[in-house]
């Protein structure tokens, strides 16, 4: 790996974990409002996965989809300013935080229902294969995904037609309040790949470098026509499922734990010691550009926050517009204005 690609992973794991802290802050003072799924903690998923994808891949992703989103492409002004319900936003203000959506990066929509997203990524991906070209849909779900029968219907779908989709489970262990194993017959996603005659695979979703080369391997695969595979990336998430969620169904010390080993402590430890056990130390990141690097991140958010702020409400017409019917066959017919 080259220090640049690196020093790219590490500014993005810093800019996902900040853009986060910032948003929920903003929620918090009543900035926006709606509902807040937040990504602290599983930061490494989508770094390492996205950092692996080409600019031709597709992403899908749930409602957690703010730092795919970023990752992928998206600027960081268009996702607060969805965030925040304004006409700046990547959907036009009319999405909100779970449904982000950008056709020009690619980055194909959160989905606010679990599940939801398995169609939708083979759909994408029969398209690909019916124009026969070398790209992949990348699929994000989280563990309680796996038991919708739309993960079995797809998967089973896509082994058979032989679909370009790498499906990425974020297993973070719960499900709102629920614990894996009390969902779950086989908690471990990964396993299940047998049952459709695809590759399986798991790794530390909490380690950037580990999750970047089983995605970059997997993902050249997928593109050369092997078909679909599913990679399972075991992660936590340190804040409570959304806003909503005081998450007492956890201990303390279990929280305390996954921090302490979560991805950005990793990072410091494997990245900026003297003796790096990954990278060798040429291109080791030192002190300096760490810090180089939180000041980068820290003024793309503020002026993310700015620009999210600056923009106007949508009007009333714009979400007429946005009708796809609309646009195609201009069937509809356009209210009129009420009065009084
Ligand atoms: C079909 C459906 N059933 C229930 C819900 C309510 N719900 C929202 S998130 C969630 C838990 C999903 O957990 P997981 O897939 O592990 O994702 P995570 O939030 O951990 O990232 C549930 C049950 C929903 N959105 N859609
Ligand atoms: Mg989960």
């Amino acid at each position: 790996m080259e220090r640049d690609q690196l020093r790219g992973m590490v500014r993005d794991l810093l800019l996902a974990r900040r853009f986060e802290e910032r948003a929920g802050q903003a929620y918090s003072e009543g900035e926006f409002g709606g509902f807040l799924h937040l990504y602290p903690g599983e930061e490494a998923v989508a770094v390492g996965v996205l950092h692996a994808a080409e600019p031709s891949d597709y992403v899908v992703s749930t409602y957690r989809e703010h730092v795919h989103a970023l990752v992928k492409g998206v600027p960081p002004g268009r996702v607060m300013a969805e965030l925040y319900g304004r006409r700046d936003g990547c959907s036009g203000g009319m999405g909100g935080s779970m449904h982000l959506f950008d056709r020009e990066r690619r980055f194909m929509g959160g989905y606010a229902i679990v599940g939801e997203t398995f169609p939708v990524a083979i759909g994408i991906a029969y398209g690909i294969v019916m124009r026969k070209l070398s790209e992949a849909v990348i699929c994000f779900f989280g563990e309680g995904a796996a038991n919708q029968g739309t993960f079995h219907e797809s998967l089973n779908m896509a082994a058979l037609w032989r679909l370009p989709v790498l499906f990425v489970c974020e297993n973070n262990r719960y499900q709102i309040g629920t614990e894996v194993h009390r969902q779950s017959a086989l908690p471990e996603i990964h396993k299940r790949a047998c049952a459709y005659g695809m590759p399986g695979e798991n790794a530390d979703g909490m380690d950037v470098l580990a999750v970047h080369e089983v995605a970059q391997r997997m993902l050249r695969g997928i593109r050369a026509g092997q078909g679909p595979q599913l990679l399972e990336l075991n992660t936590y998430r340190f804040r409570g499922h959304s806003m909503a969620d005081a998450g007492a169904y956890r201990s303390r010390a279990e929280v305390e734990s996954y921090k302490r080993t979560g991805p950005l402590q990793r990072v410091e430890q494997d990245l900026v010691a003297p003796v790096d056990r990954l990278t060798g130390s040429s291109i080791a990141l030192d002190q300096t550009t760490m810090q180089q690097l939180r000041d980068e991140v820290e003024q793309i958010v503020e002026a993310a926050v700015a620009f999210a702020e600056a923009s106007p409400a949508p009007a009333l017409s714009d979400a007429w517009d946005a009708l796809d019917a609309n646009r195609r066959h201009e069937t509809l017919v356009r209210p009129e204005p009420r009065h009084g």
